[in-house]
């Protein structure tokens, strides 16, 4: 089949999952046209079956803001026209729903169905789709998808709580593929630890909900109690809260902002632990790949994180701002060489639940379904 996907390009969660099922499609003789206003961050475009259309935005000189849903729409109905595709799947509410409807109905016009499946992944619902100037035209556009998905039974419940959807929101978790994780990079550990030392990470776009300062706080205790480095990877607002934390704690030395880098899997297999203490986070796809690759994640129980990380199995869970509970419990793990190990086991095995091989067929299933009603 021939499969467009909107999505944004950067390396947020949502980006990340559309491009990886993209791609899966693709290596399974499917098409998939990603649709972006720049090649998405994780996309190989020199794999076959794979095409990138950009969204382009003209300047002019009357418009103060540019009107992206415009001109996405469009982009849409050209590359429907212009490569027969089968299927609509966007990502991300905001504003790609809004524009696949308006796509949609100009192609009615034209003679072409085209189903429409809306993937919501988080802060289009919980965040930034609650604000009075989106909030109906989310809403709208949402109910208009012919099938909708969210990433977590939290989210789906939240987004039935918060909008008023007459539609059926089927759960098809994030996933990750553990064949792909490879295990030979241990020996870049002692770039950043000597032997008795341990590594705590954070991955994240470091924006509000994240919690940085959460953090900091959590490692602040736990390098009191336990010889150990914290890695930052990810690039955000926040970013400046670390610096004001390292010299607030006088951590120094002990803290390593890596900023933004391609291969975060890399650094993930050498850390002990991942932190996520976030406010709000509908899935933790930063979590999973933590989990495949080995390590346990102390977090919040914010949103659909506990339907990834088993509390006293993968990992630990704490109510969301609960820092000396978190770093009690990462302590605790840091301490007893036994637990830890077991707990990487166990976080490894949770992982596997989130398999490619196990959520792929489930988009498969809904993308059939999708044609069979056309
Ligand atoms: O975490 C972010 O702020 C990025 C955001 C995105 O849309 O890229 O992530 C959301 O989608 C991810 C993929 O489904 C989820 O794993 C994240 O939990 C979710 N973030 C939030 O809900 C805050």
């Amino acid at each position: 089949m021939k499969i467009g996907i909107v999505c944004y390009p950067t390396y947020g969660g949502s980006g990340i999952v559309a491009t990886q099922l993209g791609m899966e499609m693709a290596s399974q003789g499917d098409e998939a046209h990603f649709i972006s206003y720049s090649l998405p961050a994780k996309l190989d475009i020199t794999l076959p079956n794979i095409y990138f259309h950009q969204v382009n935005v003209k300047p002019y000189p009357l418009f103060e803001y540019q009107p992206f849903s415009l001109a996405l729409s469009t982009t849409i109905v050209n590359i429907v026209e212009t490569y027969k595709l089968d299927l609509l799947h966007v990502h991300y509410a905001i504003p790609h729903a809004y524009a696949a409807y308006f796509a949609k109905q100009i192609l009615k016009e034209k003679g072409i169905e085209l189903p429409v499946i809306t993937t919501l992944h988080g802060t289009d619902i919980t965040l930034v789709g609650q604000h009075p100037i989106y909030k109906s035209a989310v809403e709208f556009s949402i109910n208009q998808s012919d099938y909708i998905t969210s990433v977590s039974d939290s989210l789906r419940k939240e987004t039935y709580h918060q909008f008023n959807i007459h539609k059926e929101i089927e759960v098809i978790p994030n996933f990750i593929n553990n064949a792909e994780i490879n295990e030979n990079s241990h020996c870049l550990k002692k770039n950043f630890v000597s032997n008795d030392e341990k590594l705590l990470v954070h991955v994240s776009n470091l924006r509000k909900v994240k919690r940085i300062d959460d953090v900091m706080k959590i490692f602040n205790l736990v390098q009191k109690e336990v010889k150990s480095k914290l890695l930052i990877v990810g690039e955000g607002p926040e970013a400046e809260t670390i610096d004001r934390y390292t010299y607030k704690f006088k951590l120094g030395e002990k803290v390593k902002n890596f900023g933004k880098i391609q291969d975060v899997q890399n650094v993930l297999r050498i850390t002990d632990l991942f932190l996520l203490p976030s406010e709000q986070e509908s899935f933790g796809l930063a979590a999973l790949e933590a989990m495949a690759c080995g390590v346990p994640v102390i977090s919040s129980n914010a949103g659909g994180i506990t339907e990834v990380n088993k509390d006293g199995y993968s990992g630990f869970v704490s109510p969301i701002g609960d820092v000396e509970s978190m770093a009690k419990n990462a302590i605790r793990l840091l301490k007893d060489e036994d637990l830890l190990l077991k707990f990487k086991k166990q976080a490894k095995n949770e992982a596997l639940l989130f398999d490619n091989s196990k959520i792929i067929p489930k988009y498969k299933e809904l993308y059939n379904r999708a044609l069979n009603q056309k």
